[in-house]
């Protein structure tokens, strides 16, 4: 029972008040602060305490998997319930007999049902609002994931309105509360170490355990926040219980967890997974999964990828009026400025040819105002590397130069669409 599980299940109370919350034996660490505190309030009862009782109906919130409702089935048997499936795994196949499905694609399940209580004009409690909006903030990354969808923002703000605490929202979203979790964090933000794969910056560590400890995917989301990887790749080793653990985390839809930890048993989403290994020998298991990401790592988008071959230029010995009448022509701000042999001399944007004008310049050649030192790349160049460049230097176009010679050009348009564009996700 997670946050966004918790806000489901406050959500359907408002919606079915006729039906009695119940409880899971397992409780995430994220949701446990906000459900003691109004564990009474709602009114929760226990999974035993359904046996002995004739259930009609049974409402199941942000899964379809049997696999994750077995702790309640012992208590039913009796009974021949209807159910209802309210849940937002669209990749989840649903696998509990004669259930009704709803379906929601919105980035938290909360969001499904609180969109249904809102449009019934049902009004929430303080508590209940917050709950339902710590459940959407839980499963959107703070509504900033790919997966957010109009109508999560539009139930977080009907959620605010009816009195959340975003105080108490913060506090439930900080996962890292425990001294265990802190002494770990400290230890991998030393040992953590950046590789490149394929023109991918990823981030690996190895740490051995004396036992195992709660709370560890938190602690890898927090250093990957920091560190700011394409993945991370965290190996702990627990010898004493014969396991080795990997969680990662995937910062670009190119690299795809839940395919690259199934051969270990693993799974998950694309961009956060984990996966359990039986074997005493961690060290070993490591260098073989650095191997293995090796050969699995999809290539990184490189400059080569994205851009336009189709490259406007001009002569050195171009005046600038010519330059300045070509520009225009090609709708071009800027051009990169060859010799007779085609080799990358500089770069004239409006800015220089403004100058040759205020000075009565126009019949100048090109070479008298273009920039020389510019700045130029290998097709190679990934996507991290053209963005370090545009800000470093302050560039507006990246000449793409190879054997000597001119072979495309990255703009900023160029290179902002890319990260823009959800296909090629460059998020
Ligand atoms: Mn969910």
């Amino acid at each position: 029972m997670d946050l966004d599980c918790l806000g489901s299940l406050i959500m359907v109370k408002k919606l079915f008040p006729d039906h009695t919350l119940v409880r899971s034996r397992l409780i995430h660490p994220a949701a446990y602060t906000l459900y003691n505190l109004f564990e009474d309030h709602f009114g929760f009862i226990n999974p035993k305490d359904l046996a002995g009782h004739k259930i009609e109906n049974i409402i199941i919130v942000d899964t379809s998997n049997s696999g994750r409702i077995r702790e309640y089935l012992g208590y039913i048997r009796g009974s021949d319930p209807a159910v209802t499936i309210y849940d937002h795994h669209s990749s989840e196949k649903c696998d509990i007999l004669d259930a009704r499905l709803v379906g929601f694609p919105w980035g938290a399940n909360t969001s499904g049902l609180g969109g249904m209580v809102m449009e019934q004009g049902i009004t929430l409690k303080s508590e209940e609002a917050t709950i339902a909006l710590a459940g959407i903030y839980a499963d959107t990354g703070c509504l900033v994931y790919e997966n957010v969808k109009p109508l999560d923002l539009k139930v977080a703000a009907w959620l605010l309105e009816m009195g959340a605490s975003l105080k108490l929202v913060k506090s439930s979203l900080e996962t890292i509360k425990e001294d265990d979790q802190i002494q770990i964090l400290n230890q991998l933000l030393l040992a953590a170490r950046p590789v490149t794969i394929q023109g991918n910056e990823v981030l690996v560590s190895y740490l051995e355990l004396d036992r195992q400890v709660s709370g560890l995917a938190a602690v890898i989301e927090k250093i990957t926040d920091v560190k700011n990887p394409d993945a991370y790749f965290a190996v702990f080793s627990i010898p004493r219980n014969n396991t080795v653990l990997v969680i990662a985390r995937s910062r670009r839809s190119r690299i795809d967890l839940h395919e690259i930890l199934s051969p270990y048993g693993g799974g998950g989403h694309q961009a956060a997974a984990s996966a359990k290994i039986s074997t005493r020998d961690g060290q070993r298991f490591y260098d073989e999964l650095l191997g293995y990401l090796d050969t699995s790592l999809v290539p990184a988008l490189r400059a080569a990828d994205i851009m336009s071959r189709e490259v406007f230029s001009v002569n050195e010995n171009q005046s600038l009026l010519d330059v300045s009448k070509y520009m225009e022509m090609v709708n071009h701000t800027g051009l990169p400025v060859l010799d007779d042999a085609g080799e990358l001399k500089g770069f004239l944007t409006l800015r220089e040819i403004m100058k040759g004008r205020k000075n009565s310049q126009m019949s100048s050649p090109a070479r008298a105002y273009m920039i020389r030192d510019v700045v130029s790349a290998p097709p190679e160049v990934t996507m991290r590397e053209i963005e370090r460049l545009f800000f470093r230097h302050h560039i507006g176009h990246l000449p793409i130069v190879k054997d000597g010679g001119l072979a495309g050009i990255v703009s900023r348009s160029d290179y902002l669409k890319t990260k823009m564009s959800r296909e090629t996700a460059e998020e």
